[in-house]
């Protein structure tokens, strides 16, 4: 009955369907009381005033529970993930998995059921937890169905509480400006949140802002199956601007003495209650049947019997590369503009192929802006909105399609973390091009100079950082990020550097230089000290490196492209020197030496080290100036090392 309606092709709800969501309802909130009771934690009453809607939402939308990767599916997005027992009991009533897994596996260690929704439940596409974000997944996703010229919809559910959330505002001024009439946003207008009325805590003129931003709302009751389906129906047959949906309901609903009780939000039945909630539901106590199927062994076969399942990363023809001879001039950022035309150009006859380039203001500075001119249909202009950006970036990426983000490094990394991390957690391949990172950026002072990009990526478990040596080694790194599956975060100076070349002159990364990553490369060699830098830092150090060979000091010099793998040869290599001085462009407390320290003490093959690069912020000057006064300019490196001879 439900498969053949699911796509809300009908104009109206028919009664046999409306009868079956109404029974189904009043087991699926006796189910969310009964796992939020057995986990004793979890949220109930968001839960049960969301319930219609996911219902209707698992009944009713485009979604195949047998095949739910299926790429032309509809998607469903929870925003508000903490009501994640609403979006389990209705899954799984409409068959994408068993209720007594969801219900027995709520918030048990190991189990893919987790109290904020993730990717391995069946049906799930996105794992949220992190609130305001889901609007912006929803993006990326509605921009995929474009590009890939497929005609599903997206939904995003979201709380009202939750829309006191800025990255929300960004994002609905992306939907309107992009005119995604795809997206329907649905929210769960309870009016209550943790510390009560959602009005007091932060007020809110819900309606009038999503009109002032150029969306339809359509107000209903929440409750009532006719006017929720009347709304998705007409969702699904809009070209105009995107739809709220504004759903009146009722926390707790369905339960009488957890309606409109805000401490229900996130709080559990208390078991000696339960009994009568459940009677009130017309349904019998059988906690103690969950209880015993609770155990670790139970959780290890949920994990085994879901899971996770990802996309296969798109075919990317790499395209030939750009060579830059020794005497050019060029910056890494250009030479990443020119590589990243020069790959669309190679892939532009594979209508599989799907890209997606997305600029926060910064396309001129970031070299985006040749790829916007011959490609404008595929270059997303997303305003000063980084952390929709961020989101919806990963979002993209995910799907059958290249999602990239060129921004400045402070903006791309320390202002959006919590963004990439959701990026790791849920399994996406962004491809993150830093510029003017590091001291490198210079003038423009402290709170521009990103010193931390590898820290603070470094800290998911997933994200890949590549900080490129010259434009011949980006040129190589750039076509190797675009066609590998994962997050990756190439990072580069503003300056334009020189040519890397070896003792004969020629370009050391240029034609016959192979890319491997995860590879020290050998610059120089010589004995007692390893100098090892990386990125723009490496032409200060062939400088030392000349300086001391000059005064007879002969050292190694190496250059670490990818510090998030070292590799375990060259990390004993480093280790049969005498002493090691690395330099670089970053925080010293969470960078390149402290990796390399740290992967030499854990492999047992240690040496002495002295870490060069930033103690403390920069300031505004000429990145000259400031790699003086900050000790990282080639005589400090040359004094440090005359020491330690
Ligand atoms: C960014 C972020 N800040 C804070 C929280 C903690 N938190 C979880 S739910 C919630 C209240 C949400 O209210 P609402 O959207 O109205 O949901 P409802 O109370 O209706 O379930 C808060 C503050 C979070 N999950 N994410």
């Amino acid at each position: 009955m439900f498969e053949q309606a699911r796509g809300f092709t009908e104009e109206k709800l028919s009664d046999e369907i409306k009868k079956s969501l109404t029974a189904s309802a009043r087991i699926c909130r006796g189910n969310i009381i009964k796992m939020t009771t057995l986990a004793m934690s979890g949220h109930p009453g968001g839960s049960m005033s969301s319930l219609d809607i996911y219902l209707m939402l698992y009944m009713l939308t485009n979604i195949d529970s047998k095949n739910v990767r299926k790429d032309d599916r509809d998607r469903v997005i929870i925003s508000h993930s903490h009501t994640s027992p609403g979006a389990y009991t209705s899954l799984a009533t409409a068959g994408f998995f068993d209720i007594d897994d969801a219900i027995a596996g709520f918030r048990l260690a190991g189990s893919p059921f987790e109290g904020h929704v993730e990717r391995s439940v069946p049906g799930i596409e996105w794992g949220t937890g992190n609130l305001g974000q889901g609007l912006a997944v929803g993006i990326g996703k509605a921009l995929y169905a474009r590009m890939s010229d497929q005609n599903f919809q997206t939904y995003v559910f979201m709380g009202d509480g939750e829309l006191q959330k800025g990255q929300i505002g960004e994002s609905r001024r992306i939907a309107s400006k992009y005119k995604l009439s795809k997206l329907t946003a649905i929210v769960d207008y309870n009016k209550l949140q943790i510390s009560g009325d959602i009005s007091e805590v932060l007020h809110q003129n819900i309606a009038q802002e999503w009109k002032a931003d150029g969306w339809q709302v359509i107000e209903i009751d929440g409750h009532d199956y006719d006017q929720i389906y009347n709304a998705f129906y007409k969702a699904n047959h809009n070209n105009d601007a995107p739809i709220l949906i504004l759903a009146n309901t009722v926390m707790g609903k369905g339960v009488s003495f957890m309606e409109d009780k805000h401490g229900f939000h996130g709080a559990p039945v208390k078991p000696d209650q339960l009994t009568d909630a459940l009677a009130e539901l017309g349904m019998e106590n059988d906690l103690e049947k969950y209880q015993q199927m609770r155990t670790p062994e139970f959780a290890q076969q949920l994990a085994k019997k879901y899971p996770l399942k990802i996309s296969d990363y798109p075919q990317v023809n790499k395209g030939e590369n750009i060579n830059y001879a020794a005497d050019a001039k060029s910056d890494n950022r250009s030479a990443f503009g020119n590589a990243l035309v020069s790959v669309a150009d190679a892939n532009v006859s594979n209508k599989d192929f799907h890209i997606g380039v997305f600029d926060c203001d910064l396309a001129g500075s970031v070299k985006t802006a040749g790829f916007a001119k011959k490609y404008s249909e595929n270059f997303f202009q997303f305003g000063i909105t980084e952390h929709s950006t961020a989101t919806s970036v990963g979002s993209l990426s995910a799907e059958n399609a290249i999602g990239i983000w060129a921004d400045f490094g402070m903006f791309a990394v320390a202002e959006t973390y919590n963004q990439a991390r959701l990026s790791d957690i849920n399994h996406a391949n962004v491809k993150l091009f830093c510029t003017h990172c590091g001291i490198n950026v210079g003038e423009d002072g402290m709170t521009h100079q990103s010193i931390d990009y590898f820290g603070l990526l470094n800290s998911t478990f997933g994200w890949k950082v590549i900080t490129p040596a010259d434009p011949n080694q980006t040129d190589k790194i750039v076509r190797h990020a675009l066609a590998t599956q994962g997050n990756f975060a190439v990072i580069m100076g503003r300056s334009v550097l020189p040519i890397i070349t070896n003792a004969d002159g020629t370009p050391y990364f240029g034609e016959g230089y192979e890319y491997r990553y995860g590879r020290m490369e050998q610059i120089r060699s010589g004995e007692k000290v390893a100098l090892v830098t990386s990125g723009n830092m490496l032409f200060a150090a062939m400088e030392a490196y000349d300086k001391l060979k000059a005064d007879g000091v002969n050292i190694s010099l190496y250059s670490i492209s990818d510090w998030s793998d070292l590799d375990a040869d060259d990390i004993m290599k480093l280790s049969t020197y005498a002493n090691v001085v690395t330099i670089e462009d970053h925080n010293i407390k969470t960078g390149l030496g402290t990796a390399i320290g740290d992967a030499m003490i854990t492999s047992g093959n240690v040496t002495s080290m002295t870490k060069l690069g930033v103690k403390h912020f920069g300031s505004s000057g000429k990145p000259a100036e400031l790699y003086k006064m900050l000790g990282m300019d080639a005589d400090s490196i040359v004094g440090t090392i005359k020491e330690l001879s």
